[in-house]
């Protein structure tokens, strides 16, 4: 057989690293390892307070793809610019104002996706920094918030490259996500994760509705009932889902892309 005929291999291990590193971020950038799991790496009762805010905010709004509308989000993310100029404007015009508010919300406390933006400065061999597209920053730091028993995230995957073609996403290898847990229900609310990349008729169901029916999936690697406090990072460029809950679920999230330990990282929501 050439090597031209061989599938493409683009699995993980289902090892799940428990500290966040320069080696674990390494490892999971290039797929070595499925995730990392920090446990208690935000204080509860500041997340606490701070998921009743993000439950009440005025700029709380919904994902707008048939599969993730039962999904709230404080904040305009990077997707729901749809490839257009307008909408691209809108989000970066309201980017530095969405991160200062955010942070205000966690004041007088550094919040945990602040955090997580210094440590992976810190710790990645070329350091980290803020995604810029066509040279205007992005926002960073959405919240998601998941109603109780209606909001679940289907199988699905996230991709930058699906979103823009902006010539700072050249050059990336791999996008991972850093979900901060501050609210968590006592049944459901599970992160699932195959650790594989979807087919490509699955990839076509996926930027059609933003979900596979779960009925159509194998099940998952892992399945992981998070805590609040914690910290998961993982490769959302994998199959992955959230399931529903018995109870409000917010998460603080960031999107990371890496273009290979030679080049900083940057992270945008
Ligand atoms: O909230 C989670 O656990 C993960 C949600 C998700 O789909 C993502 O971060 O890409
Ligand atoms: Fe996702």
């Amino acid at each position: 057989m050439t090597a031209a005929a061989l599938p493409v291999v683009r699995t993980a291990t289902d090892v799940i690293a428990s500290e966040l590193t320069t080696e674990t971020l390494i490892q999971l950038a290039e797929r070595e390892i499925g995730a990392i799991h920090v446990r208690g790496y935000y204080p509860v009762d500041v997340a606490e307070k701070v998921a009743e805010k993000a439950i009440n905010h005025p700029a709380l709004g919904n994902y707008h793809k048939q599969h993730t509308s039962s999904v709230g989000r404080v904040y305009m993310p990077h997707i729901d610019t749809k490839w257009d100029p307008e909408l691209s404007k809108k989000y970066h015009d309201a980017a530095l104002p969405a991160i200062a508010d955010v942070r205000n919300m966690f004041h007088p406390y550094l919040s945990p996706v602040d955090r997580v933006r210094l440590e992976l400065q810190e710790l990645w061999p070329a350091g980290a920094n803020l995604l810029r597209l066509r040279k205007r920053a992005c926002f960073v730091g959405a919240f998601r918030v998941f109603q109780p028993t209606t909001s679940e995230f289907y199988p699905h995957n996230d991709a930058i490259d699906q979103e823009t073609d902006a010539p700072e996403i050249e050059g990336v290898l791999n996008q991972l996500v850093a979900n901060i847990y501050l609210r968590v229900p006592e049944e459901g609310g599970n992160l699932q994760l195959w650790l594989r990349e979807p087919t490509a008729a699955e990839k076509e169901v996926i930027l059609d509705v933003e979900g596979l029916d779960p009925a159509t999936v194998e099940p998952p690697v892992h399945v992981i009932h998070p805590a609040a406090g914690d910290l998961i990072i993982f490769s959302p460029r994998m199959l992955h889902a959230v399931t529903p809950g018995s109870d409000y679920r917010v998460g603080a999230a960031a999107f990371i892309a890496s273009k290979g330990r030679d080049e900083p990282l940057v992270y945008w929501s």
